[in-house]
Parts: structure tokens; sequence; C-alpha cells
């Protein structure tokens, strides 16, 4: 029988085979090739003894949060409390970008900002639509459920940004764990534990732990040159430019002209150094 791992917990893997879930081990033998079964996959699994055989290849991976075959990650950054990170956002943007996963921001707390802090962001917000990206805010749901539509989403973002709460307010019957970031950053713990897929209407969402780091694993400075999509758009006389300290760069005019947001070069400049 094939189904979907939906939860794991230590050693305990929940598979979802149509609407029935097994609770199933996993064989020895991919500790020896060397692969975990993990959120996501497509398994074969033996009914009876309740064994995972096999794990179907994977269309695509996200190492953190540990997740394969989704089709969308909606980056939950909150605006205010904690406060937003563009650098955080960058990131994750290049590595969900450089996964072929197609990447969602989604705004929360947005009710905690002042009017001037608003506008600001309006320009943020306006930023990355224009270079492509969508942008939503965790107040505008029934856009969220259009965009997630038939689709397997991960949510991925800081630890009391509200991702659990977002899924809460998604479905009337999932009634997650949340809570305040000070309590939660108090007691030193992340308030979700594991990644758990979650079916809502006629699309599947993942809640995650939330983190606080992230590095960039096995991404090069072309990978991550070709992650900030917008660099694309131009041209530098010398084609491998990096963007650097490189002579008539087309990027850095780019940013001189404001064409390109210039915290997103920083944090492109930044991003370099830790690849590097
Ligand atoms: N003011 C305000 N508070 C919010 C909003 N969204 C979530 N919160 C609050 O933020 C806190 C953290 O939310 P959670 O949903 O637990 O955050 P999380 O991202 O799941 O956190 P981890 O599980 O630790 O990764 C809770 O107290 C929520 O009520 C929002 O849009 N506005
Ligand atoms: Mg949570
Ligand atoms: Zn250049």
């Amino acid at each position: 029988m094939e189904g979907q791992i939906v939860k794991i917990i230590s050693n305990l893997y929940t598979v979802k085979v149509g609407s029935e879930l097994f609770e199933c081990s996993a064989r020895g033998k991919f500790r020896e090739l060397k692969i975990s079964p993990i959120v996501g996959d497509i398994v074969v699994i033996n009914k009876e003894e309740k064994w995972i055989k096999e794990i179907k290849p994977r269309k695509n991976e996200l190492k953190r949060p540990i997740i394969a075959n989704v089709d969308m990650a909606l980056i939950i950054t909150s605006v205010k409390k904690p406060d937003l990170s563009l650098n955080l956002l960058d990131k994750l943007l290049s590595n969900i970008l450089f996964n072929k996963i197609e990447p969602v921001i989604c705004f929360t707390k947005i009710d905690l900002l002042t009017f001037k802090e608003k506008l600001a962001l309006n320009k943020i917000i306006a930023y990355y639509k224009k270079i492509g990206i969508k942008v939503v805010t965790n107040k505008e749901l029934k856009k969220l459920k259009k965009i997630m539509s038939k689709k397997i989403v991960v949510l991925t973002g800081q630890t009391g940004a509200g991702k659990s709460s977002l899924i809460n307010k998604l479905s009337k019957e999932l009634n997650l764990a949340t809570n305040p970031i000070s309590e939660a950053l108090g007691r030193g713990k992340h308030t979700t534990r594991h990644v758990e897929l979650f079916k809502i209407e006629d699309f599947y969402i993942a809640d995650t732990p939330g983190f606080s780091s992230l590095d960039f694993d096995n991404m090069t400075e072309i990978d991550l040159k070709e992650s900030f999509i917008e660099f694309n758009d131009y041209e530098c006389p010398f084609k491998d430019c990096l963007h650097e300290n490189e002579r008539d760069c087309a990027i850095k005019d780019a940013v001189r002209n404001k064409k390109i947001l210039k915290s997103r070069y920083d944090n492109y400049r930044k991003f370099l150094r830790e690849v590097k």
C-alpha cells in the first residue's frame, strides 16, 4: 500500500493512506542506504506488520524545515515580536528558490505596527511583488486559500512568527498549540516541536518548528547569485561577476539608482561571505 508520511515523532511514522492513518516503523535498511524517511515522503507500507518498505523518489526536499515533495513554501514573516528580519526573509527565499519550490511571503502581526511603520512595510511589499514573488498577510485567508488550492504547502519562519496560529485560522477543526513569544522565549523552547502535515479543504499544509538561524548547506556562490532572481535582469561586463568589488557592475549601479532594494544587496553580500 502506498501512502504519505504526515508526521514523525521519535521512531513512529504516521502514514496516511487515503483517509486512513497507520502508525509505522521504518526498516533498518534505510539506515544502511543512508536515507531517512521524512514528512511528505510517499512510501510503500506493509499494512499487517506496519513497516515502511520503500521510499519513492522525492520531487524535492528541504533541509530546514525537513520535508519532502512540497509545491509551495509560505515564509511566515513577523513584522513585530519578533521584529521584521529581512535578513532571515532573504535567506529563506534563496534557500526555497534554490530547492525549486515556489516561495510566498506571508507577513504577520501587521496590527502591531504604527501608521508610519506600515508605510515603510508597504514599500518593502511592493518591491518583493515587483520582482515576481507573491506577498500576502495572515489576514487574507481567502486569498491564501486560493493560492494554496490543491497544493502541498510548508510553513516556515522564525519561532513565534505565527505559523501555528495561521493554521488554526485556516481550519475550524485543528487547535494547535501557540504561545506568546515572551513566554516561548522564557521557556527557551519552541512551541511546535515536530513537522506535521494537515489536510485543510483542498490543500495540505505543514506546521513546522520555528528557528532563529539558518545556513546555506550546499549552495555555491553561483547558486546564491541565481537565487537573487531580480539580479538576472541585469548584465554585468564580466559574465562571472559576483557583484562584489568588480568594476562596472550592473547590480551595484542598480542599487545606487534604487532599482534594487539596498537591503537585498546588503544581504546578498553577507550571504556570499557565508557561502564562501
Ligand atoms: N498581534 C498579533 N499576534 C499574532 C498574530 N499571529 C500570531 N500572533 C501571536 O503570536 C504568538 C506566536 O504564535 P505561534 O503561532 O505560536 O508562532 P509559531 O510560528 O507557531 O511559533 P513556533 O511553534 O515556536 O515556531 C501567539 O501568541 C499568537 O497569538 C498576528 O497577526 N497579530
Ligand atoms: Mg508553532
Ligand atoms: Zn556585477
